[in-house]
């Protein structure tokens, strides 16, 4: 996984609300773990192996934390995951503006550098907190713990989470979210499922966006789906065009039987 990709131990995350300079958390309260503690084998492979074991441990027990703590409060938190560009920032400003009279939104935003979603979703008008993970491809169950921290979403509340664009890593990495949501749009090719099938086995719902631009894309969207269906028979799906505003009732509806 990762550590092929970047995301090391020694990685600089930094949060930032709105206006203020980006930071870093310095939290001494957990252990270090550098993997090599049970490893007696000089084999490097069983080595890494065992060093991702423990990375994902250690996130799904902090995963859990935040799930006992964001269900106490009753609220509805939503991971979404998608690769880059797939419209994950343009529906939560589309759904915040069109909602936030009937419900109350938070959103922390995961992306490798820069604060521009987050600056995005303030003008929409929702709390946001930006993580920006340096090298890392994807928010683990810590970051989204500080994040929470800062953010303090009040009870009853749904908190949305849009994740690093990436559609391999995100899929390894339990954040403590009621829901998962993945999202492609129609010019990234109907075969993704396939291609990516952890991310679409760990979601409940599957959003198609961009559907204005299917006249001029070769995104056959039954093929999509039961490629995805292979993979999950369970998913649920909702085309959607955040531009045309088409299908975004449908969105809205599933997001209030949540
Ligand atoms: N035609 C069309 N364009 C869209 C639609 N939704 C989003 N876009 C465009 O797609 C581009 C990427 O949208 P974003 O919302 O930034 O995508 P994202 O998933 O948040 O991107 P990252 O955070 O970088 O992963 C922007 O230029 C949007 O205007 C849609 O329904 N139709
Ligand atoms: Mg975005």
């Amino acid at each position: 996984m990762c550590g092929t990709c970047g995301c090391g131990e020694d990685n600089h995350v930094t949060y930032s609300k709105p206006g203020e300079t980006p930071h870093q958390i310095h939290d001494h309260s957990h252990s270090h773990d550098h993997g090599h503690s049970h490893d007696h084998s000089h084999d490097h492979h069983h080595k890494e192996i065992q060093l991702e074991l423990d990375v994902l441990s250690k996130n799904n027990m902090l995963a859990e934390r935040n799930r006992g703590y964001l269900e106490a409060l009753d609220i509805n938190t939503l991971n979404l995951v998608s690769s880059p560009g797939s419209g994950k920032t343009s529906l939560l400003e589309k759904t915040i503006t069109d909602l936030k009279d009937k419900m109350s939104f938070y959103i922390i935003e995961g992306d490798q550098q820069t604060s521009n979603d987050a600056d995005r979703i303030a003008k929409a008008g929702a709390p946001v907190i930006q993580v920006n993970t340096g090298n890392g491809c994807h928010l683990d169950a810590d970051m989204v713990n500080h994040a929470i921290k800062q953010l303090k979403p009040e009870q009853h509340s749904t908190l949305f989470i849009e994740n690093v664009g990436n559609l391999v890593c995100p899929a390894l990495f339990d954040l403590g979210e009621s829901t998962r949501v993945v999202i492609i749009s129609v010019t990234e090719g109907d075969d993704k499922p396939i291609k990516y099938p952890t991310m679409f086995e760990s979601a409940q719902l599957c959003i198609i966006n961009k559907t204005d631009l299917l006249p001029y894309v070769d995104f056959d969207t039954k093929k999509a789906k039961e490629y995805a269906k292979r993979v999950n028979p369970n998913l649920e799906f909702i085309d959607l065009s955040v531009k045309t505003g088409e299908g975004m009732n449908e969105w809205y509806e599933w997001l209030g039987k949540k």
